[in-house]
């Protein structure tokens, strides 16, 4: 089973056991003190994510310091100084895009304090300004889900086109899940994306891009959306135009969340690529490994699958999120 690895992982993290902190003037109670900034709250997906490490925080016994950066870096980067002169034991955060950390890194590394990414990458070449990333792979979520595309028009010659709402620009997701799509379409010349724009992660940034998707092109095939809340907004917007959402034009998005496999279930979305936010428990182990001084593997890759509508309906009240 695909889950083992992240199993494994997690049961050797547990097993790191916890140690008094390093900077015990920060909380005063003798617990770890994790300070953590939040990209903001975009999308069902970070929702989850949040509740998942607030809910962690609280089990594991860590003192939470949460900051919620609206999707702009300069506020992570100012919450991620005002960590460090709080003293925090560790800085946890999800850097909403990719560039542009060396700096503030640099000062958290001075004062000793470290830093653990959650969620996204970041694209520093000097990878001892943190101590593990752990993420999902978001390449993989993009071959999936052209992957899924590939079989579904097979046997066929017909050009396909394809509309693309893609993440916040210079994130992570955005970045990676637009490249592992590209890597597989371009093996067939009768995959061609007409058009591709963000739409930030929003369901109404998805509905307002897809409108203007739907006026300048009449043909639209496919559209691939690299979050479901984009999609969703999406869906709004092909049925106002008087298309229906899933046959007329086949939808493609990743996530999973609950509303998405509704909407998959209602035959509106065709196939959801898994990218799983609960990482809470696992960030947990990893900040009290990190205390302790223990060693961590400086990637941790979340396991996760693809459904498509078929199995919409069997998958959903077993959907944590
Ligand atoms: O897919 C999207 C969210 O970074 C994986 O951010 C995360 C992405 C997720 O806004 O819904």
């Amino acid at each position: 089973m695909r889950k083992t690895l992240t199993t494994i992982i997690a049961l050797a993290l547990v097993a790191g056991g916890v140690a008094a902190c390093g900077n015990s003037d920060s909380g005063g109670d003798g617990k770890i003190v994790l300070g953590f900034s939040q990209v903001g709250a975009e999308s069902g997906w970070r929702t989850a994510n949040t509740k998942s490490i607030q809910d962690s925080a609280k089990e594991a016994g860590i003192t939470l310091k949460f900051s919620d950066a609206q999707q702009k870096q300069e506020n992570q980067i100012k919450a991620i100084r005002t960590f460090i002169q709080q003293k925090v034991d560790v800085i946890a955060f999800s850097p909403v895009v990719e560039s542009g950390w060396d700096t503030v890194l640099k000062e958290a590394k001075a004062k000793k304090i470290p830093v653990i990414l959650t969620d996204r990458a970041i694209d520093s070449k000097d990878t001892s300004l943190y101590k593990t990333f752990l993420g999902s792979d978001f390449v993989e979520e993009g071959r999936r889900s052209a992957q899924w595309l590939v079989k579904a028009t097979e046997g066929s010659t017909d050009p396909v086109t394809i509309v693309e709402l893609q993440g916040t620009t210079g994130s992570a997701p955005a970045i990676d899940r637009k490249e592992g799509f590209a890597e597989v379409i371009k093996a067939d010349p009768k995959f061609q994306i007409i058009a591709s724009q963000t739409g930030d992660f929003t369901r109404a940034k998805g509905k307002e891009v897809m409108q203007a998707f739907l006026k300048a092109h009449k043909d639209i095939d496919v559209l691939y959306a690299h979050n479901d809340d984009m999609a969703l907004g999406a869906i709004q917007a092909i049925e106002e135009a008087g298309l229906k959402p899933g046959t007329d034009i086949k939808i493609i998005s990743v996530d999973g969340v609950k509303d998405a496999f509704v909407a998959m279930t209602e035959g509106k979305i065709n196939v959801v690529v898994e990218c799983n936010p609960l990482l809470g428990p696992q960030l947990m182990d990893i900040v009290k490994k990190v205390v302790d001084g223990q060693e961590t593997p400086q990637r941790i890759v979340t396991e996760e699958g693809v459904f498509t509508a078929d199995q919409a309906a069997a998958a959903l009240p077993n959907r944590k999120y």
